[in-house]
């Protein structure tokens, strides 16, 4: 493998540090790829599954404590904490580097040190970013091959650059007291450690797509956002593409691998996904934006995904996939999780490795009782996505004709509205929110900010966050609009009222006519409503125009409640918080009370 000098030092470095028996380096060949998965297998740290049923799948089980991101141990390490913000946690980089050398030193000792290049994006595109992740785990080399394009040609790509985010990560004593996921934006470095859970040491995901890209794209000028990417096909061969920002647990994956309504498939349109969770954007000489999907594939959340919910997802975790802490079927060694099927396995061991009875369940008491974690997961390669864009692979992403931002409302939000200009688009973002529900434990309807659904993944100052929109706003010349959607209001009893799912189609349709000027709306305190009967309901059951017209009432009341909760959110940002955001939340209840 090409040797670079900058990468050989720090490796050094850090091997003096943890101290591995040897160095490994991933070449992203399918024989040392096969061989770990076989030592994996081995050492019991994977279960080989049903090779005919699930081809090439292993399943994984972290410790019962290490189970999901923690975002109290996640750390923004600038030189001032203004640089990191109010909502990050943030530490002086001096005093964490210190703080992890002692937590480091050793810990790799009669253990493997495994070095990963990867590239986000394409191999060599210019719109691509390099890692070297080190790692003393083959869960972690296997998982970064699913999710990252991994190997021999990255450091090809590399060359004699001192340009790649370093990336160390040692599962130490998995002691979650000292567990430190950790960002050195300066020095392009992440750090983690005493965590084996995906979102905590898959490092080219969270920490380096979002939060050390963000920091990037703030100073290079282009944007790292938590936005899936869809591509909508008409019947006469246009694509039209579309991204979309959601809080977790608002249905981003399903929404990006979306089957359009049958009435839409008979008259030949078609949903091809390009990404379903992160977004790199630049603006290109057309003036255009452009999006790129820089994963390679999904670690999407594995409860509730079943033939009706993500038709698309279920069949591309039929082969190559690592499932992470789902319940594991004895009968046919398959897996299972909770809202697949309605037919738990009889002989089943949980997602804590012990013995499970599905009569036990209890949906208040989910983590306690289920089969599955909740937060279980599946990590596919995005080449077994049926619909997988042909695009996927375009080195420089495809153009955006829309930005959605979506929350779960139960009565603020209406299905769709369109913001009046990029301004107002970027403030509709800094706004977004979502209730708690029944699902989670706490209280019910509690509203949670989170701005363009980047609240854990801002790697620096909220306020500077939201000023960088406002500026690429003037570097865009033929911007995408901006719009709000909420799938999820609800009536008197608390049931949803608009089916969801493959309906949603129905609302990027509009969303697209909107962008080519082919309809009108109605212009309202908070932004442009459809008029109910330009939402097309041919073939849905149970929706009429007059519950589309309930849908998209804007309702001042809750409307002027949430002025405060905002206010008092721009607050806790602070100072940073660009004006013009302040002029428009001013400038909307004006409106509201007008
Ligand atoms: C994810 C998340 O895992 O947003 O994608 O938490
Ligand atoms: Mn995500």
């Amino acid at each position: 493998m090409r040797k670079n000098a900058f990468v050989d030092a720090w490796i050094a470095e850090m091997a003096a540090m943890t101290c591995p028996k040897e160095i490994v380096w991933i070449d992203g060949s399918e024989e040392q790829l096969e061989a770990l998965r076989k030592e994996a297998v081995s050492t019991g740290e994977m279960i080989k599954l049903n090779e005919e049923k699930l081809p090439n799948c292993y399943l994984h089980r972290t410790a019962v404590n290490d189970v999901a991101r923690v975002e109290s141990r996640t750390f923004i390490c600038t030189p001032t904490q203004e640089e990191a913000g109010n909502i990050n946690n943030w530490c002086d980089p001096d005093e964490m580097y210190a703080k992890l050398k002692k937590l480091y030193t050793g810990s790799m000792k009669g253990r493997t040190m495994y070095v990963i290049p990867y590239s986000m994006g394409v191999v060599g595109s210019e719109f691509s970013k390099i890692g070297i992740e080190l790692t003393d785990s083959i869960y972690v080399v296997l998982n970064m091959a699913i999710m990252t394009r991994a190997g021999a040609d990255v450091m090809e790509a590399l060359g004699d650059s001192p340009d790649f985010v370093k990336g160390l990560h040692a599962i130490a004593d998995c002691d979650p007291e000292n567990r430190y996921i950790t960002h050195f934006p300066q020095d392009n470095t992440i750090m983690s450690v005493n965590s084996a859970y995906g979102g905590n040491v898959l490092l080219g995901k969270k920490c380096f797509a979002l939060r050390i890209a963000s920091y990037l794209g703030r100073k290079e000028g282009w944007f790292a956002e938590h936005m899936l990417i869809l591509g909508v096909e008409y019947p006469n061969g246009e694509t039209k593409y579309v991204t979309a920002a959601f809080p977790s647990a608002c249905g981003k994956t399903n929404l990006a691998m979306l089957i359009p309504p049958e009435i839409y498939r008979k008259k030949g349109y078609k949903v091809w996904t390009v990404g379903d969770d992160i977004a790199w954007l630049r603006v290109k000489a057309d003036g255009r934006l452009y999006a790129m999907n820089p994963e390679n594939g999904f670690f999407g959340v594995a409860p509730g995904t079943n033939e009706h919910s993500n038709p698309n997802a279920l069949a591309t975790t039929r082969r190559d996939t690592i499932f992470t802490n789902v319940c594991h079927n004895l009968d046919d060694n398959t897996v299972w999780w909770e809202g697949l099927d309605e037919n738990p396995p009889k002989h089943a061991v949980n997602w804590k490795g012990e013995p499970w009875d599905y009569r036990t369940y209890d949906k208040a008491d989910k983590v306690n009782t289920s089969g599955a974690h909740p937060n279980s997961r599946f990590t596919a390669s995005a080449k077994n996505c049926p619909c997988l864009s042909p695009m996927f692979d375009s080195p420089e992403g495809v153009p955006v004709s829309a930005i959605i931002f979506g929350g779960r409302r139960a009565k603020t939000a209406p299905l769709v509205y369109e913001s009046f200009n990029w301004q107002h688009g970027t403030f509709v973002g800094s706004i977004m929110a979502s209730e708690t529900t029944a699902a989670a434990a706490g209280a019910v309807g509690v509203v949670r900010r989170d701005p363009m659904a980047m609240r854990p993944f801002v790697g620096y100052n909220m306020g500077d966050y939201w000023k960088h929109w406002l500026s690429m706003g003037t570097k865009i010349a033929n911007p995408p609009k901006i719009f709000h959607v909420n799938w999820f209001r609800t009536d008197d009893e608390g049931h949803f009222i608009w089916p969801g799912f493959g309906d949603n189609f129905r609302v990027l349709l509009w969303i697209l006519d909107r962008c080519e000027g082919k309809v009108d709306a109605v212009k309202t305190p908070i932004g442009y409503v459809p008029n109910p009967e330009d939402i097309n309901l041919e073939g849905i059951s149970g929706v009429t125009t007059e519950t589309v017209r309930d849908l998209l009432s804007v309702d001042t009341e809750s409307w002027l409640e949430d002025i405060g909760n905002i206010r008092d959110f721009y607050e806790q940002i602070g100072s940073h918080v660009p004006e013009e955001l302040k002029e428009e939340l001013d400038a909307l209840e004006k409106r509201l009370k007008a």
